[in-house]
């Protein structure tokens, strides 16, 4: 790499420790130095007096240590060049808005990123301290709900590993994501106090606000120049502060910043209020300034209008937009005559150089008219221009297919919280129609003149009658890029989902398929695994996945397959012993483990796979089938429900109920186990998902957009059942299809089956194993004998049963039964899960994120340290 100005200006920089070589930095004197000095220090404790959290916090504090040089010569690094940062400081900066990020444990990335595992062990053996016990102490910040959120926790880390200048923008929630306990089997939520004991991790920086207004009117006035404006009069104004963590690369020196941002008063109280004496009402203002991120909403589809939403929406991405463009074109002090708070001369055309918005999902939206806002009210530009620059900056990635988890706003409460935005939102409306119509005048239109409603970004009666906001549209019209996060989904995005701007602008769509960071997800998640490959193929593979296809030169190597089994054989007696220590489940680990983690959802059909289980009960019980013919499995479950999802909550219980009753039967011992260990989050995958011999992924073909479970049980050599949706259509092309169980109907057949009249009730007729199955729930097996119990359930899946798992379950009970064949067969089975590790390379998120760069940002990498030293073995 050529030396720039940058590096010769930092000659003899060592990023890990200044003043030291890297050789003593990482010494074991120095580590301890500093955890003793962070243990008196930071918590004002000792060696003696110290608690086990105390312990974790100077750990952790410690670790932060060695990633804060290198994290500050990357933001030095991004400075514009005008203020002393790098020459490349002219590089698009990707802003990742995110309303959700689901990080996971923060320690064990930091100690891979900063390559201290082994001094940590050293120095913890002198001080004589366990380990693993206090690394294990850790919080995780479940900020997020699913899929989607923990996609953004990976982009960043990819991001950061290619030394991508980068920013995440989010919400600092006060509670994330609800921690989940079962009485009686059903679910019952606790509130997630992940900041009770503090949190290492994060710095607040109070000093860095921004001022976030709601509500008010819009005032018309003529201004100097006689031109006709408006300019929003805010109701009321919350301060936003940013409390930054930092985002690791791997092998390189970059350390990005994810930002994530808290809702304070701008006044703690209202003076007047609190001087004469109603010191309730006094603090009122900060109550429903504080509230704004106060709790995650636990909903992962279906958005509720609610309010609070929308003030959590425009909440961070105004604070986000505004703090970006201070930090491309510098910081002025904000005044009436310029609100922005950028210098007046900063010249505002180069946004779309300088910047990129990545939109997850429609969550951050409002930040489109919110630029255009700010470039017409608050500098004057005409609205046309304004429209363009933020076409040319925002890009828009959908994560769904179900119409019913697009977000739609109704208009009169957008224009209570947001009459401004809701004024721009008229005017992109207006300008897109406009264009459409002239383009309807056109000798060969792509569009005819009946689509032109279904365009439309405010739309009449969409929300029960009322005038709506279309969000997907207004995303859709106002970036430059939508993408979909697999293959299939982007297809069906243009077919049907987004159909009508598809033809209008085909351009516009393309796909990104989703991946998972293999720093999490193979090295921290599967040591042992990650240890063979080092010392099968060398080290460098873990930013650099393609490589994992040497492997399958050992595909027929006894040995090696043999060192695979031994390595899957430990992750599932280390399953075992967490569960057996956190829940009291005790796992048989001589079973197959067939296992499903996942938001708990219709589509995803957890009904399916329990429909499975009850069929091999009803058998066994009925004397159909030799239980010494089933081959032993233990099937386990982890999933959510949104707390307000009746049928989710349903299936929650029926799974529990079938596992208390399976554990029951004598025949059953030994042969088939349920399991529903509570709170899956981001640790406890990181455990499971390892131990796993099947993925189920079981969704209705067409309707999950991606998966990205599916990637983290192939990367760590679980065979896939799965249907042909999502990302797993590559998985089954890339693995092939000998090495992935392959089962239901594809998406064109389950669209037309649902099209021309699904009756679920003749499945049940005509499969006795269904029918035993259901029978044997209506029957009030799994109830205490009171069949009314899952009533609702049954009645739902006869009558109507929207993702055909009735349909499915025939083709479903036959692969199954191919599963355990092979199963029996361990050298077949170790070598098909080889050569699904060797070819899951494609689905790392280093690759989504060049595919990113290539397909949509265009950003170059900003390497701060070019003589960067990796001291570590990984
Ligand atoms: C929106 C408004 C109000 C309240 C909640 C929400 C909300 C929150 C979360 C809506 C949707 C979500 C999450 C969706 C999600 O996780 N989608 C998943 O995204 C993954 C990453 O692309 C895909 O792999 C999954 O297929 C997709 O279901």
């Amino acid at each position: 790499m050529a030396t720039n100005e940058y590096s010769v200006r930092n000659e003899g920089y060592n990023p890990v420790c200044p003043g030291s070589s890297s050789a003593t930095s990482n010494s074991v004197e120095t580590f301890t130095h500093h955890f003793l000095a962070e243990l008196r220090f930071g918590k004002g404790s000792d060696m003696d007096r110290a608690s086990d959290n105390d312990f974790y916090f100077a750990l952790a504090r410690s670790v932060r240590r060695y990633m804060v040089m290198r994290w500050d010569a990357t933001i030095d690094a991004m400075k514009p060049v005008s203020e002393g940062g790098a020459p490349a400081g002219d590089t698009r900066v990707v802003a990742y808005l995110s309303a959700e990020y689901l990080l996971g444990g923060q320690l064990k990335n930091a100690i891979l990123s900063t390559g201290l595992e082994e001094t940590i062990r050293k120095s913890f053996t002198e001080l004589g301290l366990d380990y693993e016990k206090i690394v294990e102490l850790e919080v995780e910040p479940g900020l997020g709900n699913g899929g989607l959120v923990r996609l953004a926790a990976c982009f960043i880390d990819s991001l950061a590993t290619l030394s991508i200048p980068a920013f995440g923008y989010g919400i600092r929630y006060e509670y994330g994501i609800f921690r989940q306990g079962f009485q009686n089997g059903e679910q019952v939520e606790f509130a997630d106090r992940w900041l009770e004991f503090d949190d290492p991790w994060e710095i607040s920086r109070p000093e860095d606000f921004q001022v976030v207004s709601f509500g008010g009117y819009v005032e018309n006035y003529t201004d100097a120049d006689g031109r006709a404006r408006r300019r929003w009069i805010p109701g009321w104004q919350v301060r936003a502060v940013p409390n930054d963590w930092m985002v690791p690369g791997y092998k390189t020196a970059n350390v990005n910043t994810l930002r994530l941002w808290s809702s304070r008063a701008i006044d703690t109280f209202a003076l007047s209020a609190f001087n004469a004496g109603e010191y309730a009402l006094a603090a009122q203002e900060q109550v429903r300034a504080e509230n704004i991120t106060k709790v995650l909403y636990p909903e992962d589809s279906t958005p509720q209008g609610r309010e609070l939403r929308l003030q959590q929406q425009y909440f961070f991405v105004a604070a986000s937009i505004r703090d970006l463009l201070q930090n491309r074109f510098g910081r002025v002090p904000i005044t009436p005559e310029n609100p922005s708070g950028i210098p007046w001369e900063a010249d505002l055309a180069r946004i779309p150089e300088l910047i990129t918005f990545q939109l997850n999902d429609t969550h951050p939206v409002i930040g489109i008219p919110e630029l255009i806002r700010i470039l017409v009210d608050e500098r004057g530009w005409e609205f046309s221009d304004a429209f363009e620059i933020a076409k040319k900056t925002f890009n828009y990635t959908c994560h769904t297919l179900l119409p019913e988890a697009l977000e739609v706003w109704p208009a009169d409460l957008m224009d209570n919280l947001l009459p401004r935005h809701m004024q721009i939102i008229h005017e992109i409306n207006d300008a897109w129609l406009a264009e459409l119509r002239e383009h309807l005048k056109s000798e060969s239109p792509r569009i005819n003149n009946s689509q032109l409603h279904n365009l439309a970004i405010v739309a009449n009666g969409a929300y029960s009658g009322a005038d709506a906001v279309r969000m997907a549209h207004l995303a859709t019209v106002g970036s430059t890029k939508v993408n979909g996060v697999a293959e299939l989904h982007s297809e069906l995005l243009k077919e049907q989902t987004l159909k009508d701007f598809s033809d209008y602008a085909p351009e516009k769509f393309t796909n990104v398929t989703n991946g998972v960071t293999p720093r999490r997800f193979i090295r921290l998640a599967d040591p042992n695994l990650s240890a063979l490959i080092n010392e099968t193929i060398g080290h460098g593979w873990l930013n650099d996945m393609e490589r994992l296809h040497e492997l399958e030169k050992f595909q027929d190597d006894t040995s090696f397959l043999n060192r695979l089994l031994e390595i899957k054989q430990g992750n599932k007696v280390r399953l075992a012993n967490l569960l057996v220590r956190r829940d009291g489940i005790n796992l048989n680990v001589d079973t197959m483990f067939d296992v499903m983690v996942k938001r708990l959802h219709e589509y995803k059909r957890q009904t399916l796979k329990i429909l499975h289980v009850i069929a091999l009960y009803a058998k066994v019980k009925y004397g159909k089938i030799n239980p010494n013919d089933i081959y032993p499995r233990t099937v386990i479950f982890g999933a959510k429900a949104a707390p307000g999802y009746k049928m989710a909550k349903e299936i929650i219980k029926l799974i529990n109920a079938v596992g208390a009753k399976v554990r029951e039967l004598p025949e059953l011992q030994g042969r088939l186990d349920v399991q529903f260990p509570a709170n899956y989050n981001v640790s406890l995958a990181q455990t499971l998902i390892p131990a796993a011999n099947v993925s189920e992924q079981i969704s209705l073909a067409g309707k999950e957009a991606s998966g990205t479970g599916n990637m983290k049980f192939m990367h760590t050599g679980a065979l896939t059942c799965g249907t042909l949706d999502g990302a797993n259509v590559e998985i089954s092309r890339l693995a092939g299809e000998d090495n992935f169980f392959l089962f239901g109907m594809k998406e064109p057949e389950a669209h037309t089956l649902e099209r021309e009249g699904y009756s679920p009730y003749s499945f049940y007729e005509q499969n006795e194993e269904l029918k035993d199955a259901i029978d044997l729930i209506s029957s009030g097996e799994f109830s205490g004998g009171d069949g009314s119990v899952f009533a609702s359930l049954v009645h739902d899946l006869l009558n109507n049963d929207r993702f055909m798992a009735l349909a499915d379950f025939a083709s479903y009970m036959d692969i199954q039964r191919r599963i355990e064949d092979e199963y029996r067969n361990p050298h077949l089975w170790a070598k098909k899960s080889l050569l699904n590790i060797a070819r899951s390379g494609f689905f790392s998120s280093d690759r989504s994120i060049q595919d990113y760069l290539d397909r949509i940002w265009h950003s170059k990498p900003l390497y701060v340290s070019e003589d960067y030293h990796w001291d570590s073995k990984d």
